[in-house]
């Protein structure tokens, strides 16, 4: 089988997802590890809210990470990423839902961006007021209600499944933010995701992820080929940073 390519680099929660997803079913892949910042006109056309990942195989071109997630399930249902059971299944997209949305407020545009993009990116301050705002009074918010519905043990849905790799991938992101944030008063939902992270498809990624945002980008193809990591042979990556649409 042709690998599968990914456009977006691990640094992103939402492309780290579609990788794992595609280690723990076993189908090739190899990416374009770009910043969505980066993309020139062809990943514009690719992706037309400038986000990643995106995926492209031999039957799709999918610009969002729980189309990309629900197809590769359906292409490749063994093994499943979805519970059995209309309640449970509604439960892990409703998981995955808040993973994407609110977490993904919180995690990556509040702090993660204030902390890490900002500077890396867009040769700003790390901008420490809002990010000690989210973490007084948004963080909380999230981490409350993750802890309403972390298991005692085992997976959120019973077997590993989307929602708790949606969940997971955004605490690596929280940990490169570097802040202070003392996580202990939620102590379920860190033992649930420490389980999660200890998957060891998903410890490759947060590992790759981890590698990558602290290697200077010169040396980072040297860092994929040391990794095992395919990369394409051309990339999207632009002349210039571009914002998107949701970028501030
Ligand atoms: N709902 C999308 C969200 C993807 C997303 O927001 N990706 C971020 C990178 S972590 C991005 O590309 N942001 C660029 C922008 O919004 O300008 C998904 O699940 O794939």
């Amino acid at each position: 089988m042709q690998p599968a390519t990914i456009i977006g680099g691990p640094g992103s929660p939402y492309a780290r997802k579609i990788m794992i997803i595609c280690e723990f079913k076993q189908v090739p892949w190899r990416c374009d590890p770009i910043v969505p910042f980066q993309g020139n006109d062809e990943f514009t056309r690719l992706s037309p809210l400038r986000r990643i990942p995106v995926f492209i195989d031999d039957q799709v071109t999918l610009a969002d990470s729980t189309a990309i997630a629900e197809y590769l399930d359906e292409r490749y249902p063994d093994p499943p990423l979805f519970p059995p059971g209309p309640a449970a299944r509604a439960k892990a997209r409703w998981l995955e839902e808040f993973a994407d949305t609110r977490m993904g407020d919180v995690f990556i545009w509040k702090l993660f961006n204030n902390a890490v993009i900002k500077p890396g990116v867009w040769k700003l301050p790390r901008d420490e007021d809002a990010i000690a705002a989210a973490l007084r009074n948004d963080l909380p918010e999230v981490m409350n209600y993750l802890e309403s519905v972390a298991p005692d043990d085992g997976f959120v849905c019973g077997t590993l499944a989307i929602a708790d790799i949606a969940v997971a991938v955004h605490f690596a992101n929280l940990r490169w933010a570097r802040t202070a944030v003392d996580l202990t008063p939620w102590p379920k939902t860190m033992a649930w995701m420490a389980r999660v992270e200890a998957v060891p498809e998903f410890a490759k990624l947060t590992n790759l992820g981890t590698r990558a945002i602290t290697t200077r980008s010169a040396d980072r193809r040297a860092l994929y080929a040391e990794m095992g990591v395919a990369l394409t042979e051309t990339t999207l990556a632009g002349p210039e940073f571009r914002k998107g649409p949701m970028s501030v």
